[in-house]
Order: C-alpha cells, then structure tokens, then sequence
C-alpha cells in the first residue's frame, strides 16, 4: 500500500530514500529542478551522469525513461533522472508525461528504495499545465501497482501547483 503525501518547498530539502530529478535527455544538468539538485547534491552526481552518458546512453536518455545515480551531498541515496515531455497543444504526450512517474517507480522498486519525492514534472520549463500535470501524476501513482515503495511524497514549489495535486490526490 503506497501512501501518497503532499508538500509545499524545495524537494533538494527532502530526506527520502530517492529524489526524482525532471532532467533532460543529455543528462548534463539544466534549470528548474534539475539545476537545483546539481547545485546542491554537488559534483557526484554529475559524474555518474557522465558515466551513463559513456556506457549505455551515449545518446542520451529517452523521454519517458528513468536512471538513477548517486544523490551526492543530497540526504537520499539515490537521485532518479527521469525526462518529461515538452508540452504541446497539437500532439497529445501525456503518455510519456504518465511513463516518467511509472518508470521512476520502477527503478525505485529496483533500488529497494522505499520512499521517494517527485516534482511536478514537465510543469516549469517543459510548459505542462500543472492541473494536467497534477492529474496525470496522480492517476499514475495510483494505479502503479505492484510497488514496494511505502510513500511518493510530490514536493511542490508554490502554492498554484501545491493546490493542482491536491485536487488530484485524494
Ligand atoms: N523543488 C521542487 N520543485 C521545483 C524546484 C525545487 N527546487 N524548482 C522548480 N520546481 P522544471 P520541467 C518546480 O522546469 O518542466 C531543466 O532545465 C517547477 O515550479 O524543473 O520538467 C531540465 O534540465 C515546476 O512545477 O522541469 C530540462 O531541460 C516543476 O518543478 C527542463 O528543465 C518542474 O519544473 C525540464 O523541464
């Protein structure tokens, strides 16, 4: 039975057996959530980043799909990168949006980690509307079963998108 939770703040402040990081195929860094984990879990985790960049993902990680690496400085053991979709109005991608949080789960469950905190992903620079995004993290949470993962705690960074989950959560 996963428990789902709700938080207002800063997930690189979250103690959680795994952080899931709303990265980009490269895998190198960025904006938004991406660059506050590599500002705060310091330069560990970019080195492992490059290591998957030398061995199995040299092309880069696909949309929808997750890895995880060390978590660094961060209290966690593991940070799990997983790539959203950017938004479009013409071409419906929510399937890969609903993949992201599926495959994180499914790393997780691999890793044994037991709690994990998720952002919105896809809702900043990737442009999702966060009551879509909110939606759409919800139902597939839910309905990721089996998983061995006791809590998904979604750390939300404002208010707007605190108040979008909490919609969905019940
Ligand atoms: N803690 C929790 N949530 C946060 C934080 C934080 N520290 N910072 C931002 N958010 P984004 P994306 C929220 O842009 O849309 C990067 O450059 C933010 O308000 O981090 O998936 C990557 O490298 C929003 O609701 O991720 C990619 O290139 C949510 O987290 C690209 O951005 C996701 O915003 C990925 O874009």
């Amino acid at each position: 039975m996963t428990t789902i939770t709700l938080v207002q703040g800063d997930i690189t402040r979250q103690s959680v057996d795994a952080i899931v990081n709303a990265a980009n195929s490269s895998l190198l860094g960025g904006g938004g959530v991406d660059g506050a984990i590599h500002r705060r879990g310091g330069p560990a985790i970019l080195d492992d980043c490059r290591r998957l960049r030398a061995s199995h993902y040299g092309k880069g990680l696909p949309t929808g799909q997750a890895v995880a690496t060390t978590a660094g400085e961060l209290d966690a053991q593991w940070v799990i990168h997983t790539v959203g979709p950017v938004w479009s109005a013409t071409d419906d991608r929510s399937g890969q949006l609903a993949s992201c949080y599926r495959e994180s789960l499914r790393i997780a469950d691999e890793l044994g980690a037991r709690t994990v905190a998720f952002p919105a992903i896809s809702t900043g620079i990737y442009g999702w509307p966060i009551d879509d995004g909110a939606r759409i993290a919800a139902e597939t949470v839910r309905a990721a079963t089996p998983t061995a993962v006791e809590e998904v705690r979604f750390v939300l960074f404002d208010e707007r998108a605190y108040e979008a989950f909490a919609r969905h959560v019940h």
